[in-house]
């Protein structure tokens, strides 16, 4: 019999299901730190997370850009107590779905997308403890002529229009791979959660989450460039705006904000808030944040509370005092430090990827 797609606990007053997938809700981040808690942290699975036992485990490296590895007969193997007797690093970084913010191109723009119909909720932050890909993919002994290095996840095979496509796996070129990448063992102190990769998880810095598979259990390093469905069918950038084979495979996360606020949250008139949330961006840190309570009208900077980094949020907060009352419109625009700023209309694509407008967040004022 199959187990519950998602193993901890859903609270529907912090996240919203979609099918294997669970969002988090903003509403439930206002108080929370830099760091989304692990229970609170959203989830995207193609099928089930499977339970897996740290001491069967074994990451198996193969392929033709190890030397003398030539095949899958001839892999190197390394055992959970392996990777955690490896130099550690820690890092905070977020994992974000490239689908994130989906739901609003239909919302806001009016375009049919396929795909979780997320709102802004499939983004967490956490603090990371791991190996370096790096210094496994060395150990394993890389050869010169390698190009491409794809992990692949022990999760069930996704089956998608009544066919397998096999397990979720997602070629890196190898300077990325041998950059910044973790196979991560920890989260926030705790070791991985059984949904978000348990026993170890692979994490790529600022790119698509696709790109961080969770339970990883074997990493193929090839002398020759790697497809599979995840760089070509999905996770490329389709529609009229774009070439017929697609875009090139997503890589960086684009630029977004949101308010830690329910969508049609009720504010009393003319009292004094403060307004609170969190802007990020895959090309760098955030620089600025601008804030407007009239649907656009007029706009004022939000006051940062962290230190500009790349690779996750920068919490920001501004004060309000509704004037009137009746529907209102919060909207935030971000600018990252590589001089992107939110547009007011996201250029489309079939898939519903890296949605990057500003959000109209509707609330109302009430007497
Ligand atoms: N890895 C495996 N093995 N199976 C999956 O379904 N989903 C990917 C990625 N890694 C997935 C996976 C996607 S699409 C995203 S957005 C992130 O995991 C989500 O990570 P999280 O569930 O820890 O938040
Ligand atoms: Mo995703």
């Amino acid at each position: 019999a199959a187990g519950p797609t998602i193993v901890k606990p859903l609270p529907s007053e912090w996240f919203v299901r979609h099918g294997t997938n669970a969002e988090t809700r903003w509403e439930a981040l206002r108080g929370t730190g830099h760091h989304t808690p692990n229970e609170l942290f959203f989830v995207r699975n193609h099928t089930a997370t499977p339970v897996l036992d740290a001491h069967d485990w074994r990451l198996r490296l193969w392929g033709s850009g190890l030397r003398g590895a030539p095949g899958e007969d001839r892999p190197v193997e390394f055992g959970y107590d392996d990777l955690r007797a490896l130099p550690a690093v820690t890092r905070t970084v977020s994992v974000e779905c490239a689908g994130n913010g989906r739901s609003h191109y239909t919302s806001q723009q009016g375009e049919a997308v396929s795909g979780t119909a997320w709102g802004l909720g499939a983004i967490g932050v956490a603090r990371w403890r791991g190996v370096r890909l790096a210094d496994v993919l060395r150990r394993a002994g890389l050869s010169s002529s390698a190009v491409d290095v794809q992990p692949r996840g022990l999760d069930a095979e996704y089956v998608s229009g009544g066919e397998s496509l096999g397990r979720v796996r997602r070629p890196l070129p190898l300077a990325k791979a041998l950059d910044d990448v973790l196979l991560a063992y920890e989260m926030n102190g705790e070791p991985l959660p059984y949904d978000h990769g348990y026993p170890v998880r692979v994490l790529v810095p600022s790119w698509v989450g696709i790109a961080s598979v969770k339970w990883v259990g074997d990493i193929e390093v090839s002398a020759q460039p790697l497809l599979s469905p995840w760089n070509t069918a999905f996770y490329r950038l389709f529609g009229p705006a774009h070439p017929p084979e697609g875009s090139a495979p997503l890589t960086r996360q684009t630029l977004k904000s949101a308010f830690e606020l329910a969508s049609g949250a009720t504010f009393p008139v003319g009292e004094r808030q403060v307004l609170h949330g969190r802007s990020w961006s895959g090309a760098g840190a955030v620089a600025r944040v601008d804030v407007s309570t009239d649907g656009g009208a007029s706009w004022r900077p939000a006051r940062l509370h962290d230190a500009g980094r790349a690779g996750t949020w920068t919490r920001w907060s501004v004060p309000w005092t509704p004037g009137a009352p009746g529907p209102a419109q919060l909207l935030a625009r971000a600018t990252d430090t590589a001089g992107r700023r939110q547009p007011d209309v996201a250029v489309p694509n079939t898939q519903g990827y890296l949605f990057d407008a500003v959000v109209r967040h509707p609330v109302t004022v009430v007497r």
